[in-house]
């Protein structure tokens, strides 16, 4: 029995399903979750000391990979001065003007400690400040686990097929309405449909809960615009995307203003933080400026911001990062595209910059139900074929993989043989 066995059977006794987040408990693709005890760089190595390229990332915020040297030692420096004030910091200050030196179009931002806590906080804005109460998202698309998104959601909503989510009060999601991702016309009909009653439209600029989509040429132009006619805010959830696509974000990548953005995990390099920003005019909504309320104790935390800021410095001074992830990334996608040719199955490869996941298909993978159409049995297999040979995918084909700038040429060309040996298999 190894370590991990142990150790997710001494878990389920005390924590549900054994696990903090289901989609770690590897309940789709089948046996036990690997238990991690560090990780360095590219490599993560879990209770058995075995060693792993980790292609998660910690769902994306390791863009400069694991204990990164600059932000283990700022956090190490800062912990001295306490771990949490609830009070204003300077470093708060400094945070936000970072941020907003990155992305042009956010006047005003507020840091919140999730992902889930900053859309859910755009939404209640977003309804604040238009007096409308009904919101558009995409199947597939996961913004966190806030009542008004767990309607066709992706991520491990789409992993373990839950199509209704208890606890979930038909009043709140009844407000929330659906549209395929990269169906322009859907939506439309949608704002017809409920006139002057849609508050925002959320969505994911670069999908990645349904593995990588990247939106369709015109698809969010369209949105942008339709947006502006009818007085919606267009809510970019770039929790996954922000600072990873771009020093701005899929903002700055794909050339599209939004009038609120959300950033999570990847603003505190790894650490529990998120927050939401945009234009004032919206965000000076919020209390204590106006009403709308929202509120934390350790929003602003001193060892999540400066573990952000110092990642967020980086990736500002640095621009080559970005040169240099797409590059490694495109070689694996180059790799892979090769191997998996090569093979008996269909497959299709998505990506955009260092976001990029396979889904065996004939078909574009282009919308969620096409993500549910491929043969994800296979993919489950795929999985812990890399897994035995010491390579870390998401446990779901409902996930992307993220690609950190710590990767080796030696990593990729590992990946892409342990990936020909198993398509070879098939
Ligand atoms: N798809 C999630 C991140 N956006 C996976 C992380 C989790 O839910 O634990």
């Amino acid at each position: 029995m190894s370590q991990s066995d142990i150790l997710f059977k001494r878990a389920q006794e005390s924590i549900p399903g054994g696990v903090n987040s289901p989609v770690r408990a590897f309940k789709s693709v089948g046996g036990n979750p690997i238990f991690m005890k560090k990780a360095k760089g590219a490599y993560l190595y879990d209770a058995d000391g075995k060693q792993y390229i980790d292609y998660i990332n910690s769902w994306g915020p390791m863009i400069l990979g694991h204990a990164y040297g600059p932000v283990v030692e700022a956090i190490r420096e800062k912990v001295y001065d306490s771990t949490s004030f609830g009070a204003p910091t300077e470093l708060e200050i400094e945070m936000a003007e970072l941020i907003k030196s990155m992305v042009p179009n956010v006047d005003l931002v507020r840091m919140v400690n999730s992902g889930t806590e900053a859309c859910m906080s755009a939404v209640r804005l977003a309804r604040g400040y238009t007096g409308r109460n009904k919101i558009i998202k995409f199947e597939g698309c996961y913004h966190g686990h806030a009542d008004a998104f767990l309607v066709k959601a992706g991520s491990g909503v789409a992993t373990f097929n839950i199509q209704n989510v208890p606890g979930v009060p038909a009043t709140v999601s009844g407000d929330t309405l659906t549209a395929p991702f990269n169906d322009l016309k859907a939506v439309e009909a949608l704002v017809a449909e409920n006139p002057n009653e849609i508050a925002a439209i959320i969505i994911e600029p670069v999908a990645g809960n349904m593995g990588c989509i990247p939106p369709a040429e015109g698809f969010l132009k369209g949105l942008r615009e339709l947006c502006t006619k009818e007085g919606i805010i267009f809510i970019f959830d770039e929790v996954m995307t922000g600072f990873r696509l771009a020093a701005g974000g899929a903002q700055e990548r794909l050339g599209i203003d939004a009038d609120l953005v959300t950033y999570g995990k990847v603003i505190g390099a790894g650490m529990p933080v998120g927050a939401f920003g945009g234009k004032k005019e919206i965000m000076e909504h919020i209390a204590p400026l106006g009403s709308v309320y929202q509120a934390g104790t350790l929003s602003g935390n001193p060892i999540a911001m400066i573990a952000g800021f110092t990642l967020l410095t980086e990736l500002k001074n640095n621009p080559s990062i970005y040169t240099e992830l797409e590059e490694k990334t495109a070689d694996l996608h180059t790799g892979l595209q090769k191997v998996l040719s090569q093979g008996n199955v269909p497959f299709k490869i998505n990506r955009v910059g260092s976001m990029i996941s396979v889904h065996f298909s004939s078909e574009e993978i282009s919308d969620f139900a096409a993500a549910g159409r491929a043969n994800n049995e296979l993919f489950n297999k795929y999985f812990h074929y890399m897994l035995d040979n010491g390579i870390y995918l998401p446990p779901s084909a409902f996930e992307t993989w993220f690609v950190s700038n710590a990767i080796t040429n030696e990593d990729i060309d590992k990946t892409v043989k342990a990936t020909e040996a198993f398509i070879q298999q098939q």
